[in-house]
């Protein structure tokens, strides 16, 4: 079969990639590893920016986000005995979204659907061939039968245990990466969200966030230790733990049954170039940032917002120079989200460095208190700089 590009890869990246090129009647064959429903299912990012929102109404698949999303603010930055509000949409002019990955990716497989786009789950033995050349071609089994699609180019939206970036060759890419000495440990409960707007807690038995997913539904994490068995945390331990970390003054945090719980590492990661060829990298295959700035997904946004630009053009007119540039161009944003987030990862949880670095924290906590401009900053990080051609 042939298509003009291939992409590997149904997650947020994959999807927005396929729409943003089907608005402009360009074909894509989007191949996934899993079943609908499992990605559907995956509990994953929940907080939007501004740019990811912007980009789902582009695409006319944003109706039920603006019925269903939670408009925010700001957030709650928390220790004991003080809690902040950084008030971001007063500060940049700019607010965020509470809508869940799962929510997302739902709209956009029934938008990919109406569409006519080619999506076929459940592949497997994906490789990848040729992309160093004008013809490249993505062999897979689908049902037990070899398939292999021949297009203009491939975009590696696999995810970071994808096969796209593992087909790079040795030397030609450059790894940076950073893990962290902690997990998350992240529940899904049916609790009445007890505040209004997410926390952020930082506590000297470590780091604590209240997200939510509706007004009947709380998204809640912890920092645990690394590699930590989730059968040592049973429900109640849990509610404890956040009940502690979370404390203030006539507050309470409102328990329910717990539908999900997981277990996440922490890591920051980046591949330079996001391009090799014909094979273009996007969102997690090419980046990981530790969720506490809540980037991953509107980075994978972003990529693909840039990538299509490119193809369009070349589509257009034969024009190379966005394509030539998509890495250089992505990279900006995503070093900017990789500083920010390894920024409040290093802020908020606990390290294991000593008392120094704790009191550096406190001093961190203390100025982002104090000073508007400290304040500033971290909003404008926080909500997502606007989106340009260039960045
Ligand atoms: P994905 O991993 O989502 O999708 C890749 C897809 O490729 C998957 O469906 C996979 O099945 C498929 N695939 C893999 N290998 C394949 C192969 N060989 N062949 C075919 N298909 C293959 N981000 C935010 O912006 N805000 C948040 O609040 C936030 N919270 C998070 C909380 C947690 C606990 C986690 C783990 C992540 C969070 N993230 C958040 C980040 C997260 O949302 C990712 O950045 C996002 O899913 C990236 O999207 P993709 O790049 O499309 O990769
Ligand atoms: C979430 O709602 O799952 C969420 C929100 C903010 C984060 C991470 C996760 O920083």
């Amino acid at each position: 079969m042939r298509t003009k590009v291939g992409i590997v890869g149904g997650g947020p990246a994959g999807l927005l990639l396929a729409l943003l090129l089907q608005q402009a009647g360009v074909d894509s064959v989007v191949l996934e590893a899993k079943p609908r429903e499992y990605v559907e299912k995956r509990v994953r990012a929940g907080l939007l920016e501004q740019n990811t929102v912007d980009l789902m109404h582009r695409l006319g698949v944003g109706d039920r986000l603006a019925r269903e999303g939670l408009h925010h603010t700001g957030v709650y930055v928390r220790r004991p005995g003080r809690t902040q509000h950084i008030e971001m949409e007063r500060l940049t002019g700019r607010f965020l979204t509470i809508y869940g990955q799962q929510e997302v990716m739902k709209d956009l497989y029934t938008a990919a659907g109406e569409r006519g786009i080619d999506v076929r789950f459940e592949v497997e033995d994906v490789v990848l061939h040729d992309f160093d050349s004008d013809h490249p071609s993505i062999a897979f089994t689908e049902q037990g039968r070899t398939v292999t699609v021949e297009c203009d180019f491939i975009a590696g939206c696999d995810g970071f245990h994808g096969v796209s970036r593992a087909s790079l060759p040795d030397g030609s890419y450059t790894e940076f990466d950073l893990q962290y000495p902690f997990d998350w440990l992240g529940i899904l409960a049916e609790a009445a969200p007890a505040t209004d707007e997410l926390i952020y807690a930082w506590h000297e038995r470590g780091f604590a966030l209240h997200s939510m997913r509706s007004e009947h539904i709380s998204r809640l994490y912890i920092q645990v230790p690394p590699g930590e068995d989730i059968g040592a945390w049973p429900d109640e331990r849990i509610w404890k733990e956040l009940q502690i970390r979370m404390a203030s003054e006539g507050w309470e945090l409102n328990e329910g049954p717990v539908l999900e719980k997981g277990i996440t590492t922490m890591r920051s990661y980046v591949c330079e170039p996001m391009q090799l060829g014909r094979l273009f990298l996007a969102g997690d295959a090419a980046h990981i940032v530790p969720p506490t700035g809540a980037k991953g997904l509107n980075l994978a946004a972003n990529d693909v917002r840039l990538l299509a630009a490119a193809l369009l053009d070349w589509y257009r007119d034969g024009s190379t120079e966005r394509l030539e540039g998509y890495s250089s161009t992505a990279l900006r944003r995503v070093w900017r989200a990789q500083d920010f987030s390894n920024y409040m990862t290093t802020l908020l949880h606990q390290l294991g460095e000593g008392p120094y670095i704790e009191q550096l924290q406190i001093s961190r906590l203390n100025y982002l208190q104090r000073s508007e401009a400290a304040e500033m900053v971290f909003a404008e990080n926080y909500v997502g700089l606007p989106a340009t051609d260039d960045f």
